[in-house]
């Protein structure tokens, strides 16, 4: 069991230091209990997730669970229900490879206000937009949705725009590491809010890659950590039982 202590201890225990281009995203079975309305619904709905600022005002909350990464994108700041128009984007470089322009592995998932079904797109396609982007049918299990919080909100009581994501790991290809970019879009002020701050040039397009932040799972959870834990457990026991066994064996020969 010592070993087993140590395998689970020991990834956890050193200290780390995160530059501000890094997010650190933590294994949470709480996001299970996420209810998708766009929106904080109850006290303790994003509570047991990371926390980290995009830019002033505009919060995120983000976790993994089973085969899923849950976000809560809290924008504090817009007070103006542009329905069908206020948007959050998040985009996901697979390898981490911070290619100049997106490839084939990296997608942007988006929600809108006042929509229930969010938009998927996969970058790799050079003659499709500024961003090389194309839009894919969603995957089984995405969601992504635009809402108004109400007085459960954790950072404002006051009435604003919020955006709940749950995206699929395996689209992504399981990894402890990713690129990342944030977008959330005001249309009433035309305002972007982005995560890394202050690297987007166009309206229409995304930053390239190479300029992304990155998100990681420190204790190496995202790809399979859980998987190994178990596999690791149940030899174990198996190690056991059978030494357990042969001794009561030994006793009857
Ligand atoms: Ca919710
Ligand atoms: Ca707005
Ligand atoms: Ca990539």
């Amino acid at each position: 069991m010592k070993i087993l202590f140590l395998i689970l201890v020991l990834p956890i225990s050193f200290p780390f230091v995160f530059a501000d281009n890094e997010i650190f995203i933590t294994f949470s079975e709480d996001m299970n209990l996420v209810n998708f309305d766009g929106k904080w619904t109850f006290f303790h709905e994003w509570k047991e997730s990371t926390l980290d600022t995009i830019e002033g005002g505009v919060i995120l909350r983000i976790a993994h669970y089973g085969d899923y990464i849950y976000a809560l994108i809290d924008n504090t700041v817009d007070r103006t229900m542009d329905l069908g128009l206020d948007r959050a984007t998040i985009c996901f470089d697979s390898k981490n490879d911070k290619n100049f322009i997106l490839d084939k592995n990296d997608y942007c998932f988006t929600a809108t206000l006042g929509r229930e079904s969010g938009l998927s797109y996969q970058g790799g396609y050079p003659y499709t937009s500024l961003s090389n982007l194309q839009k894919i049918p969603n995957v089984n299990g995405f969601i992504a949705i635009g809402g108004i919080s109400d007085e459960n909100d954790r950072y404002d009581k006051n009435p604003h725009v919020s955006y709940e994501f749950k995206i699929p790991l395996n689209l992504l290809e399981r990894s402890s590491k990713y690129g990342v970019y944030i977008e959330v879009f005001d249309a009433n002020s035309y305002s972007f809010y982005t995560w890394p701050n202050g690297i987007k040039e166009h309206v229409r397009q995304i930053p390239s890659p190479a300029l992304w932040g990155e998100i990681i799972s420190i204790d190496k959870s995202m790809p399979e950590f859980h998987n190994v834990v178990l596999i690791f457990s149940v030899l174990l026991f198996m190690t056991v039982l059978t030494k357990k066994f042969s001794v009561f064996v030994n006793k009857f020969n």
